[in-house]
């Protein structure tokens, strides 16, 4: 559905270079002394020096919040003197404590117009919010308002739709449990499971694919296993970017002996060196990937294939001696299915499909077939594809066959994006609620839950755009410019009658709205979070299941700034009055009232106000960690996935869109990629250097991209192509601005994920 350009552009960042851009040799090692430099920067630049040395301790300490940038988890038992923080958790935490403030003031200078003509940069640059802002029908600019009054302006709004089905309520994951649950129950009792999330977006083919063959859609390992582990592999993540404190535990793993083997189209300097800047020496560095097989775009199942078929080869000859065949007799279902299959597969065909050497993949497949312990890991360039269930799905293949879930050091790692979005999950936000889960708390609560599943991110798009719904509430995120094909989104959200955000920081989302648009300031993870009877902490869930503190003591940005469940509270409150079921203003005078009504709702949170006072928090259940597999076949499910070829649509190049190592998904910290040697630009597309000549391209030219689907032509303005070291026929360039080009109905099977890292391309020249 390419949708020609809405009324007002400005949907998109404007489409011109900074003129500034230089290209270097890619870096040779992640972090480091540099790393370092630059995170003082930021941190300085946005809070001023004598601030930095207090809040950096903070984080992710015990006793301190939790670092508002990724999921990785923090050592269970030492936490360094030197604080768990890395230079991006530093850059997402100088973004939120910056002493610069897009005030009332701020929002009078600029029109909606000219804040939709900024740069992403720019626009997030321009400070927190301080107070509750509206824009009227037809108004020019967002003039501050009462939060009494928007609060009775949504509630008449939903008041006034036809049905609860008419209203959409996204979260982004940064949202802590106790404002998760208090969302989705206040939706429920209004009255849809319309709670699409970030999570559609990006883990959502991890969790189907867990669950099926599981029976839990998170990851299995906990983070000690690293240090046990004899192979790590790792599937499409670049960690030294978005994940910058799992290189420590590769890099405890490399010392235990472990052997490591990225799987990525891109040559990740990050995946290749490292050097600890929590380190004895910041100048010894650490070789990461013992192997870094080059896959093509989506040659990941290829590969999987590949590499199953040579142990099968090898097993065959000596039997039990590669596969753990009391395990799976014991554990698993669909071995004989799952070994016919693999027979039927012609190697050479799925060496040539991968892109990947026939040598390598031998190579490391004497690692696969002669060791136990292995843990797989992966993230958005498994996930955000069309078969990224299957692909998933053959991960757990082989993690099956070898015996490795459920035993010290072996295991399933999706590694999670935003800080909480697993545990926004647990509490609920999801439009595909399951029956004991709503049963559950209709008994607890007293108040009956809407059965019918609804929309996720993509559906929501699409009834937005069909005029199906009028009312768009988003706790956190930028929904705008994350979803895709940029166009069709921007039309869904100015068919709304009300749009509503509540967000800390100016994004492109608040400049393209519905007819009537809010935006509700919320306190950060680090700033001081009193209610009425005192201090409040709030809880997270980290990629491995554990739940923990979060507490910030700095000064809020401004004194009018809500938690975001008190933003909730004080909504239902709003729409419901004084005389519902829910005491909505009780539970936020005072969280622990949250976490007791959690502790009754979802299981495994039993006790949760004592034991989430324990240092360190507690593990959630995990039944494929103790090999009891919730699933209706209470077994782990070996499956047959069918191996298919990218559809090129008749375009010439598979395009990825990716992260750069200054951005936190659409909020641009800066506008460098250092390790990938790029320099204050980010309209740039990596390219094969032998595609380049092809095609008669040199540095420094300017190039659009065409994006091809289903005979729609899609297009993205203005690239300076760059040579870089990726396979023929791929190219890769950031998102959002690429996000233009991802069409909103070619998604994930069963994920429903949109297609982000495989979009369909031609390369045209501009003349300059
Ligand atoms: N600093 C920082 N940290 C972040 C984020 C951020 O934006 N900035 N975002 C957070 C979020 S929400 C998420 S989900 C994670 C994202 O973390 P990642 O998944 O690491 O993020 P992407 O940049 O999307 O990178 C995907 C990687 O997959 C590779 N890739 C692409 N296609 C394929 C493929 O077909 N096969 C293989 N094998 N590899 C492929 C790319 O080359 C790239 O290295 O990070 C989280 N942490
Ligand atoms: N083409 C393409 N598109 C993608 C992806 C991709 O790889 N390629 N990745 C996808 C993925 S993995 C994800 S997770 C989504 C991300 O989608 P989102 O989660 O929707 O986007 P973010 O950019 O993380 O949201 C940033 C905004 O959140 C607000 N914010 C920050 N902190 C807080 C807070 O503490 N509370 C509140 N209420 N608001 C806050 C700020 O106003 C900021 O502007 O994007 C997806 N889109
Ligand atoms: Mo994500």
């Amino acid at each position: 559905m390419a949708s020609k350009k809405v009324v007002k552009n400005g949907a998109v960042p404007p489409e011109k270079f900074t003129g500034e851009g230089s290209i270097t040799a890619p870096s040779k090692k992640a972090a480091g002394l540099t790393g370092v430099k630059v995170a003082i920067q930021h941190l300085s630049e946005e809070i001023g020096v004598d601030a930095v040395a207090s809040l950096a301790p903070k984080m992710n300490q015990f006793d301190g919040f939790d670092c508002p940038g990724c999921a990785w988890p923090d050592p269970d038992e030492k936490r360094s003197f030197l604080a768990e923080y890395c230079e991006n958790g530093a850059k997402a935490i100088a973004e939120e404590a910056t002493t610069k403030k897009a005030d009332p003031d701020f929002w009078s200078k600029y029109s909606v117009f000219e804040l939709s003509q900024f740069t992403d940069y720019d626009l997030g640059k321009s400070g927190r919010i301080t107070h509750p802002m509206l824009l009227e029908e037809g108004g020019t600019h967002y003039r501050p308002i009462a939060w009494t009054d928007a609060f009775s302006i949504i509630a008449q709004e939903l008041k006034a739709l036809n049905s609860p089905d008419e209203a959409v309520f996204y979260t982004s994951g940064r949202t802590s449990n106790e404002a998760a649950f208090i969302y989705q129950l206040f939706v429920r009792c209004f009255g849809t499971n319309n709670l699409p999330d970030c999570s559609n977006m990006c883990h959502e083919s991890s969790g189907v694919a867990l669950n099926r063959t599981l029976g839990l859609g998170k990851g299995s390992v906990k983070h000690e296993d690293f240090e046990k582990a004899e192979v790590i592999m790792i599937f499409g993540q670049n960690p030294g970017t978005n994940h910058p404190r799992m290189l420590a535990s590769l890099e405890a793993a490399k010392k235990q002996g472990a052997k490591i083997i990225a799987v990525n189209p891109l040559k990740e300097p990050g995946l290749l060196r490292f050097s600890n800047p929590q380190g004895v020496s910041l100048l010894k560095s650490t070789a990461i990937s013992d192997h870094y097989l080059q896959v093509r775009i989506n040659g990941d199942m290829a590969l999987l294939k590949a590499l199953l078929y040579l142990m099968l080869e090898a097993e065959d000859a000596e039997p039990n001696s590669v596969f753990d065949q009391d395990f799976i007799q014991k554990h698993t279902l669909g071995y004989k299915e799952l070994i016919t299959d693999i027979r039927s597969y012609d190697f050479n065909e799925l060496v040539s499909m991968s892109g990947v050497s026939e040598k390598e993949i031998r190579d490391v497949s004497t690692l696969l077939i002669e060791k136990k312990r292995i843990i797989i890991c992966w993230a958005m360039g498994i996930t955000q594809h069309k078969n990224g269930v299957a692909t998933i799905q053959d991960i757990v293949n082989v993690l099956l066959l070898k015996g490795s879930i459920g035993k010290p050091g072996a295991g399933t790692c999706p590694v999670r994006g935003h800080s909480n979005v697993q545990g926004d999950r647990t509490m609920g936000i999801y439009e595909k609620p399951s029956e004991a889960f709503l049963a559950k708390q209709e008994q607890v609560t007293g108040v009956s839950m809407p059965r019918k599943h609804g929309w996720d991110a993509v559906e929501s798009i699409e009834a937005m755009a069909e005029s199906k719904a009028g009312v768009f509430f988003a706790m956190g995120g930028n929904f705008l410019s994350a979803s895709p094909d940029t166009w069709t989104t921007a039309r869904a959200l100015e068919n709304c009658s009300l749009t509503v955000h509540v967000s800390t920081k100016p994004n492109r989302s608040h400049v393209i709205h519905g007819k009537r648009a809010l935006i509700l300031p919320c306190l950060g993870r680090s700033e001081n979070d009193v209610q009425q009877e005192g201090n409040q902490f709030v809880t997270v869930e980290n990629s491995m299941g554990v739940v923990h503190q979060s507490q910030g003591d700095r000064k809020p940005a401004s004194d009018l700034l809500k938690s975001e469940a008190t933003i909730v509270a004080e909504l239902a409150h709003a729409y419901f009055g004084d005389d519902h079921a829910v005491d909505w203003l009780a539970l936020v005078a005072n969280y622990d009232r949250i976490r007791d009504l959690i502790s009754e709702v979802i299981p495994g949170f039993d006790n949760f106000n004592a034991r989430v006072r324990q240092k360190g928090g507690f593990y959630l259940p995990n039944g494929p960690r103790d090999l009891s597999f919730t699933n209706k076949e209470q077994k782990g499910l070996l499956t047959v996935n069918k191996l298919e070829k990218l559809n090129m649509e008749g375009a010439q190049y598979v395009l990825m869109t990716i992260r750069s190592h200054d951005q936190f998904n659409t909020t641009v910290y800066g506008l460098d990629d250092r390790y990938r040697g790029v320099f204050n630009e980010r309209r740039v597309l990596f390219m094969n250097p032998v595609d380049m000549k092809n095609e008669g391209l040199k540095q420094g030219d300017v190039v659009n991209l065409i994006g091809h689907y289903k005979g729609e032509r899609r297009v993205a303005h203005r690239f300076m192509p760059i040579p870089y070291d990726i396979p023929s026929g791929n190219t890769a360039a950031y998102f959002p601005e690429t996000n233009v080009l991802v069409p909103l109905d070619s998604t994930a099977d069963e994920s429903n994920t949109p297609t982000s890292k495989a979009v369909m391309i031609t390369i045209e020249k501009q003349s300059t």
